[in-house]
């Protein structure tokens, strides 16, 4: 019986001054940026070459999306069994042109018409990132802050087209677009010169954020990275960099939690941001022991994260997007796995008694602290969940990897 148990959870939580109901309200306010590349491991439609940029995607689990057509259709049964309403994260090379090469500083918002109407007719936000890599002139591994000013006004006009893009997207759906920008600059070894190319970054983005959209339709970010494949010396678009380069500008820091060092915690790091920043940016991943980018799992940094985003009171502020491509799995339950992840760390965090815990801290007792924290482990917070998934009208439990299943079967097994 949902209804009993859920009856049971809201009573014991009750006990402790936590109303599950309101933790309902507040997760179904939440909409996440589902990252769209995780359906054909970061390919896009423009035919590349494959993969660059120090990132890669590795597995070969068939039937991957070839085509718009088919990556929302895998979207669509990814969504099906995803409660709540979320945000599309797109990438440039997402462009639908309908066969016709345009060149990526040439994209318009024409080009993403039929993301618009997918995400119109579905209720959804979506979001957009130039695409800075997987190119000829990202080859040298070298884009914003290239030394040659003709590649840099290449990826410069790249970025204005998609922050235009973003802009329309905003407008369009009524939800303001996050445009990201995340470049994979850097050196395999040890550089002569680690000021130059910081340098020219910091003038590429000047110039690239010196063109005026609506702060209503577009929000700008900027990703940090600590080392890239090939890269592993030097990053030129470092944390430092960014966390400065934001301050200054008036734009927003992107943390991904893939980016950083293996002990350092992008948990840690929200309220530092929160303090001075009015909004922040998440890429959350899973790195296993580089920035691998598994898929999300209900890990303990992951709860950490969602701990710290609901302490904050900073659900509106903090924008919650996904970033892992794994091609080793079925790619439409890779997504759900993520998102529902997310949904249930939010969920946990939504359910414990903030108030109570920082009166101990503040206190000094930090044995009760202690103890109530590892109890909550073992509250009934699946009984919540469950009744949060039936008033999203889709299944609670594992149950909902039978329609994907099907969808397999009918579907992406008769891809070759
Ligand atoms: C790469 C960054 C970046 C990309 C996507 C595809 O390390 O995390 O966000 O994963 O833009
Ligand atoms: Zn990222």
């Amino acid at each position: 019986m949902a209804g009993d148990r859920y009856d049971y959870a809201k009573n014991k939580y009750a006990a402790l001054g936590v109303d599950t109901d309101a933790a309902l309200s507040a997760l179904a306010g939440v909409r996440i940026s589902i990252h769209c590349w995780q359906g054909d491991d970061v390919g896009g439609f423009e035919n590349a070459d494959g993969l660059s940029g120090g990132i890669a995607a590795t597995g070969n689990y068939p039937g991957k999306a070839r085509s718009a057509d088919e990556l929302m259709a895998d979207i669509d049964a990814a969504l099906a069994v995803i409660p709540g309403r979320h945000k599309i994260n797109l990438h440039a090379i997402y462009a639908v042109t309908g066969g016709e090469a345009v060149s990526r500083d040439k994209l318009e918002p024409r080009h993403f018409v039929p993301w618009v109407a997918f995400a119109k007719e579905r209720g959804l936000g979506l979001d957009i990132n130039p695409t800075l890599f997987s190119h000829p002139l990202a080859a040298d591994g070298l884009t914003l802050s290239h030394p040659d000013p003709a590649v840099r006004r290449f990826w410069i006009d790249h970025c204005i087209a998609m922050r235009r893009v973003g802009e329309y997207f905003g407008r369009e759906l009524g939800i303001p677009c996050v445009n990201n920008i995340w470049i994979p600059d850097g050196y395999k070894d040890i550089p002569a010169d680690r000021l130059g190319p910081r340098r020219r970054l910091k003038d590429s983005l000047d110039e690239i954020f010196a063109v005026a959209f609506d702060p209503r339709y577009l929000v700008d970010t900027v990703e940090s990275k600590v080392f890239g494949i090939g890269v592993e010396s030097y990053t030129v678009g470092s944390h430092e960099f960014y966390l400065n380069y934001a301050a200054k500008n008036g734009v927003v820091c992107l943390l991904d939690n893939g980016h950083y060092h293996p002990t350092e915690t992008v948990s840690d790091k929200i309220p530092s941001m929160l303090l001075f920043s009015d909004k922040v940016a998440l890429h959350v991943t899973r790195a296993v022991r580089w920035d691998s980018d598994h898929v999300v799992i209900f890990d303990d940094e992951l709860k950490e994260i969602a701990k710290e985003i609901v302490r904050c009171g900073a659900l509106d502020r903090v924008l919650i997007g996904l970033d892992y491509f794994d091609a080793s799995i079925n790619r439409v339950a890779a997504w759900v796995t993520g998102v529902r992840n997310m949904q249930k760390a939010l969920l946990y965090a939504l359910l414990l008694p903030h108030a109570q815990l920082r009166q101990w801290q503040d206190e000094g007792n930090f044995t009760q602290l202690l103890t109530l924290g590892e109890e909550m482990k073992f509250y009934p917070y699946a009984d919540v969940w469950a009744r949060f998934c039936e008033l999203s009208g889709v299944a609670a439990g594992c149950e909902w990897f039978d329609a994907i299943r099907a969808y397999e079967n009918e579907v992406i097994s008769k891809r070759r």
